[in-house]
């Protein structure tokens, strides 16, 4: 009798999981099957999604109202079965919250009016901001999602990596070089490192607040870390990533350093549980770098989802067999791409969940 009542008190966090594989794979305990969730699983390849989606004023109202943002995170859950949920929102909430807000172009992406290439620039940033009260609704949205999921299954808080947010704020769009970013680390590699520590300040702050809000897992996105050598990607992407994972130890985090293949030895490094692999990643070279210290996370090219129904089942079996241990996780090797079948979507989850370990 105690138990019913006294659970409503106890913090969000600390109730039980249902489904608890997302999180056991990352601990490298003991699984029955693999867990299974695609990045980007929130989102439009869902009619659902689009349903929500088409009733607001666009992309940011979503992110930024709770209810909503809690409604599509758990989508996937109902409509997929996947084994974790991710909280619907976007990296670039980060660099609005230091004081460069974006507005999100319809079918062209983000821009920012303001970016920052010069020292000058620096002053558009706010310095010691109240990450609580700015990214408040990403809180919210993840208080809710929790309470609404009852412990189905874990959910994912997340951030860009450093490197990759550094590239919005000097780029101000999207970019297939990046090269204003690039061209940074050469002119003036003092001014990277100012910006890339101020990002790594609120990132921490950011990610501890979204454990408290009741994430229980947390991954960071380099998207762009593929476009530095290992030199510079040591130099401007992992210093960065490794004072944010030694900030949160003990919690399952997932770095996705995408792209960044040379930089795979110094990725063993980190002090986190798990690496996200892109579709290009060899992931039985990359379980003989860890060995059984980290769960590796992946990597299904995401291309394969345009295949038959066939191909998505016997490239998901090729996937499964060459894991030569019980510590992954299966995702895609990047995002699923909006205009995915999701009938492919179930094909591709259903094989992972009967295939027998
Ligand atoms: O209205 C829409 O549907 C716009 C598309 C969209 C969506 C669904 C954007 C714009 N962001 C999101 C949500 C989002 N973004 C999630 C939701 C949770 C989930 O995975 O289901 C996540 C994790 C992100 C993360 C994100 N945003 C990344 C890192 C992951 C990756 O794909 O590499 C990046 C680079 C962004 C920036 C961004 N947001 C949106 C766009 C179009 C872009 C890319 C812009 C570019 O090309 O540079």
């Amino acid at each position: 009798m105690i138990g019913e009542n006294f659970s409503e008190f106890l913090p969000l966090h600390t109730m039980e999981l249902k489904n608890d594989l997302f999180l056991r794979a990352h601990r490298g305990e003991a699984i029955e099957r693999y867990p299974v969730w695609l990045m980007r699983q929130a989102g439009r390849i869902l009619p659902e999604y689009r349903a929500v989606r088409a009733k607001l004023s666009g992309f940011k109202e979503l992110v930024e109202t709770p209810e909503f943002a809690a409604e599509v995170t758990i989508q996937p859950v109902d409509i997929l079965d996947v084994d974790a949920a991710i909280i619907f929102s976007d990296i670039l909430v980060v660099p609005e919250a230091m004081g460069l807000t974006y507005q999100m172009i319809e079918q062209k992406g983000p821009w920012f009016e303001k970016t920052i290439r010069t020292r000058e620039q620096l002053s558009f940033l706010d310095q010691e901001i109240d990450v609580q009260e700015r990214l408040s609704y990403v809180f919210e949205a993840l208080k809710l999602t929790k309470k609404e999921l009852a412990g189905r299954v874990p959910l994912i808080g997340f951030a860009g990596a450093p490197w990759t947010i550094l590239c919005y704020m000097v780029e101000g769009r999207g970019s297939k070089t990046f090269s204003e970013s690039r061209k940074l680390l050469y002119t003036d590699p003092d001014l990277a490192h100012e910006l890339l520590s101020r990002i790594t300040d609120v990132t921490i702050q950011y990610l501890k607040a979204q454990l408290n809000a009741g994430a229980d897992a947390l991954q960071l996105f380099d998207s762009w870390a593929g476009i530095l050598g290992r030199e510079q990607y040591t130099e401007f992407g992992l210093k960065y990533i490794s004072k944010i994972v030694d900030a949160i130890p003990h919690v399952p985090l997932t770095v996705f350093s995408k792209g960044a293949i040379a930089s795979l030895p110094d990725l063993t490094e980190l002090n986190c549980s798990t690496l996200g692999l892109d579709w290009n990643m060899n992931v039985v070279e990359t379980r003989k770098m860890v060995g059984e210290t980290k769960t590796l996370q992946g990597n299904l090219d995401p291309c394969v989802l345009y295949g038959s129904q066939k191909l998505v089942e016997l490239e998901t079996i090729k996937l499964l067999k060459s894991f030569e241990s019980q510590r992954h996780i299966v995702n895609l090797g990047h995002g699923v791409y909006p205009d995915i079948d999701p009938e492919k979507v179930k094909v591709f989850i259903k094989t992972v969940k009967n295939y027998e370990i």
